[in-house]
């Protein structure tokens, strides 16, 4: 066993080709900050290394999209990842970038040590080649239909409709993203890894010697080792990354994955002249905290690298996270069916606390796990205010009334067993936390705190110090034992709600200091006749509008995206799509029908019917009510103001007892959306439609 004197411990570094989402947040930032906010509490010496990842594809398809340079992508999202993720608590040491001279410098000299070493393949084989654009196609450039489920939209590395992994030859009729052209096969040379030399090596560090990683993690290495591992290419063609650092490599960029781990040596450096104790002294504990899909590149590609560069510490530990799902749907940034970080600290200023709460109550420690507005509700309302929010809120009262404002006195003589029950638990919980958080088991570690304060109202409750009007000591006794038990939870829900351990310090005139892991489990926090500040509400409710709001945001949010990316695709309706053609009518038929131009005035949920939607229509010559089923696909105050077609002489219908005259014309679109066949161009209401 070795006897670590340092930590050096690392968050997963988001691409920055867009914001932040909750999953990444529950994934890894927050259980690294957890765990650092902890060993920073024991006093010990710790790095949080994080920063932007922003080459690779993702961002230049990004840039792609959104028609700018990759330049003016990755500084508008390095500005809005940094600043959310501050906001939030959590708290890095460095948050850097990838794109800094210093990161191009460390991650050339580590490949050329690699190159001089000898240990690179050169290697050529056949890619996508765009004629048009003149360019090498990455996976993801190329899009095809998706030999599964039929897909037309999938990409050359995975279909985001089936989930299938792909590979750019299994899509059936592949095409450029970039010019839609058909992309031929050309020769390219790169250098390979050959993860296979290492594979021995790999199969004694992890499937023998680190048996103690999470299951989900050992499971993947395993499963990655036992299939054998094959050369990989570290570098590409592209002209954005950074530069293979020899002769007559123009064009020529490292691999995102090679150079982006290498991210957290660079930050390093750029933190501190000490870099190299963290990174090259054995007796340094390097942690990794990250997402599923990242393990194997940091379980085994980038420990391969290290290992053949020599000189480094390799990862202790690994405890990657599974998936947070949201509303029970898969996250997905292309659908925006996401909980964006930067939008929810706009929409919640000061209630950091009750998302990482919810968070690390549901983080996906050992299986997917979901998010729900209506969960973050509950924990909030009646975890956070009713259990841990009212035990320090009826102590303070308390003491402000029965105690003139002054931690009272304890009269040890006294003493009861309950008071003693309450004391082991306050020692045992600090214990209980110390295991679950070294550990990596953050909701065990979460809900012990809750516990601690569950049992402190439970306390007070059989004390009912409100009823010993006549008994001052009994008063005094259980009100000093209820007051250290708040420095104690302070302390303890530090690493977890950093923010509300802030606030209880404030109430209790004690100097953040008094946060140290060393001071929890001691009775002697408050001095006796210390005057405490009156009590803040650490939690407020949060209301049933606010998460009624939040489930509308992503609903919209989600539907506008299909939108936007309805424009971007081309619009080819397969005619297998189209469903059946109705048979023949004649010209008087259709004469019958009467379609005229109105606008929606007024639109409305119908209750207890979650398709409908009560729309009042000015048609010019009157006004009407239609009740319409696209209240999946539209959110009442997004259509207000809109022109649509209807048929205004349709006999009267009732639904859910309302009376509906006349019918909006729709239509769906690819991605099965209901859209408005409207009279865009300034028609007249009440104007027939021919
Ligand atoms: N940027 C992938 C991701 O965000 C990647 C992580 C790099 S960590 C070295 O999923
Ligand atoms: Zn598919």
């Amino acid at each position: 066993m070795i006897e670590y004197k340092r930590h050096l411990v690392t968050a997963a570094l988001p691409y920055a080709n867009g914001p932040v989402h909750i999953g990444h947040l529950a994934g890894n930032f927050l259980p690294a900050d957890i765990y650092v906010r902890y060993l920073r509490a024991k006093k010990e010496d710790v790095k949080f290394i994080c920063g932007t990842d922003e080459h690779g594809v993702p961002i230049t398809i990004r840039a792609m999209k959104e028609g700018v340079s990759p330049q003016e992508i990755v500084d508008k999202y390095y500005q809005i990842i940094d600043e959310s993720l501050k906001e939030m608590g959590i708290s890095f040491d460095i948050f850097s970038r990838t794109s800094k001279e210093i990161h191009h410098e460390t991650s050339q000299h580590f490949f050329k040590t690699l190159y001089d070493k000898g240990l690179f393949e050169e290697r050529e084989s056949e890619q996508f080649f765009d004629e048009e654009k003149q360019l090498f196609l990455a996976d993801r450039y190329i899009t095809g239909t998706c030999p599964t489920c039929a897909n037309e939209n999938a990409y050359g590395d995975q279909c985001e409709k089936c989930g299938r992994t792909l590979s750019p030859d299994e899509l059936i009729q592949p095409k450029s993203a970039l010019s839609n052209s058909i992309p031929v096969k050309k020769k390219t040379m790169h250098w390979f890894l050959p993860l296979q030399n290492y594979e021995e090596w790999l199969k004694q560090w992890i499937l023998e010697e680190h048996k103690d990683w999470k299951n989900n993690v050992y499971g993947q290495c395993k499963s990655w080792l036992d299939s054998g591992l094959h050369p990989r290419a570290m570098t590409r063609d592209s002209n954005w990354g950074v530069k293979v650092p020899l002769p007559n490599a123009e064009g020529k960029v490292l691999y995102v994955w090679f150079d982006a781990p290498i991210g957290y040596i660079s930050a390093t450096k750029e933190l501190t002249p000490q870099w190299s104790d963290y990174w090259c002294k054995e007796d340094t504990k390097l942690v990794h905290f990250l997402g599923k899909d990242n393990i194997v590149f940091h379980c085994i590609i980038f420990p391969a690298m290290l290992k053949a560069h020599g000189g480094f510490v390799l990862p202790e530990n690994v405890p990657a996270n599974e998936f947070l799902n949201i509303e029970g749907e898969k996250v997905s940034t292309s659908r925006n069916w996401a909980v964006w970080v930067d939008a929810y600290v706009k929409d919640f200023p000061d209630m950091q606390d009750a998302m990482r709460y919810t968070l690390c109550a549901n983080m996906p420690e050992t299986k997917d796990n979901d998010f729900t507005w209506k969960d973050f509700q509950d924990r909030n309302n009646s975890e956070l205010v009713a259990i841990l929010g009212n035990f320090v809120n009826r102590a303070f009262v308390l003491m402000h009334k029965l105690c003139k404002g002054k931690v009272p006195t304890f009269h040890i003589e006294q003493k009861d067993e309950k008071d003693d029950a309450l004391f082991d638990k306050i020692v045992s919980t600090k214990k209980s936390i110390e295991s679950s958080i070294e550990n990596y088991r953050f909701r065990e570690g979460l809900f012990s705190v809750i516990d601690l304060a569950r049992e402190g109202n439970k306390y007070l409750q059989d004390k009912e110090p409100w009823k010993k009007a006549d008994d001052q000591i009994s008063i005094d006794n259980c009100l000093h034992l209820c007051l250290q038990l708040c420095a104690n939870l302070a302390i303890y829900m530090n690493p977890f709600l950093p923010f509300t351990a802030k606030k209880l310090c404030r109430m209790m005139k004690v100097v953040d200091r008094m946060l140290e892991w060393e001071n929890g489990g001691s009775l002697k926090l408050l001095k006796q006749g210390y005057p405490l500040n009156p009590p803040e509400l650490l939690f407020r409710k949060v209301e049933d509008e606010e998460i009624a709001m939040q489930k509308d945001k992503l609903v919209v949010g989600s539907q506008q995206s299909k939108v936007d990316s309805l424009q971007l695709a081309d619009n080819n309706i397969q005619t297998s799509q189209i469903s059946n053609l109705k048979s023949q009518i004649s010209f008087e038929d259709f004469d019958k029908i009467d379609i005229r131009v109105a606008t929606i005035t007024s639109a409305e949920k119908v209750a207890k019917a979650d398709k409908l939607l009560k729309l009042t229509l000015d048609l010019g010559f009157e006004t009407r009510t239609v009740v319409s089923g696209i209240a999946l696909h539209y959110s009442p105050e997004e259509i207000i103001g809109k022109q649509v077609s209807v048929i205004a002489n349709l006999a009267p219908r009732k639904m859910k007892g309302i009376e509906s005259n006349g019918m909006i014309l729709m239509a769906e679109n690819a991605e099965g959306t209901l859209i408005f066949i409207n009279a865009d161009g300034g028609a007249m209401n009440g104007s027939s439609v021919k």
